[in-house]
């Protein structure tokens, strides 16, 4: 069970002119306040991600913050957080982290949560798996009533070496769901590569995942599987910005 605090009405902004960057502002602007000086951090990917990680560095240049030590959930994230001056180390130096705070594509009622659109769902996983707290920044475009349900890409990281023989396992897997499987597509129609060197399969549903705990657990278990997208029993913080204000959902 989930519980849903009130919204938080929005002042400054006027509703009707809202983008959606402002939106992903807004939930950055509440996720750093779980932020305390002296934290180990898992940065997040993605562009909701990147606003947290702005205002991070505006927090720690102004003095508002300090001790934070960052750990990176990409190369991307890296790069831009190196940029603003946010001591950074790795989760090899750092494998219990205080907190982390990321974006999602996919929240369901339940909090669980589709990622890796963005393609860092590996790091993503392992950071935040090791975190004490996970706080996921959202619009309330990501809302979805199951998982897969949007009919957008349910991301698995393969190794290259047998990229073909988990598309076609992975179509098997989910026929009954008549699941499509696509290999990723990066610059130039090659193949998309991670930070971790290896493919990602695509998977696109007709409707949500009847069961993504029996879901993760079969997609796990073939040979040359890395990782899947569903984050399960992860987060212990949604903060979800929409129209109206921005509502926090916790555990
Ligand atoms: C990361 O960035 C990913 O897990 C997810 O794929 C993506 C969401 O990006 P955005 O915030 O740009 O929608 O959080």
């Amino acid at each position: 069970r989930t519980r849903a605090h009130k919204t938080l009405p929005i002042k400054a902004l006027s509703a009707t002119s809202l983008t959606q960057d402002d939106l992903k502002k807004l939930a950055a602007d509440k996720a750093v306040e779980y932020i305390r000086s002296g934290m180990i951090l898992g940065l997040g990917t993605g562009s909701t991600a990147a606003f947290v990680v702005d205002k991070l560095g505006a927090l720690l240049k102004s003095g508002q913050l300090k001790d934070i030590v960052g750990i990176p959930t990409s190369k991307c994230t890296h790069d831009q957080a190196a940029a603003l001056g946010i001591p950074l180390s790795t989760l090899d130096q750092h494998p219990k982290l205080d907190l982390a705070i990321d974006g999602a594509d996919e929240v369901d009622p339940n909090l669980d949560l589709v990622k890796g659109r963005g393609g860092a769902l590996l790091r993503e996983k392992m950071v935040e798996s090791a975190s004490d707290k996970f706080v996921v920044v959202v619009d309330d475009s990501k809302l979805v009533s199951g998982l897969g349900g949007s009919g957008l890409a349910m991301p698995v990281e393969v190794v290259q070496f047998c990229w073909k023989y988990n598309l076609i396992r992975l179509e098997e897997l989910f026929r009954e769901d008549s699941c499509v499987a696509k290999l990723r597509l990066g610059d130039s129609d090659k193949p998309y590569v991670t930070d971790n060197m290896n493919y990602i399969v695509d998977l696109y549903f007709e409707k949500p995942i009847r069961d993504s705990e029996a879901a993760g657990r079969e997609i796990s278990a073939l040979e040359g599987v890395v990782e899947h997208g569903l984050f399960l029993n992860m987060a212990t913080a949604v903060l979800i910005a929409g129209k109206d204000g921005l509502a926090v959902k916790t555990k």
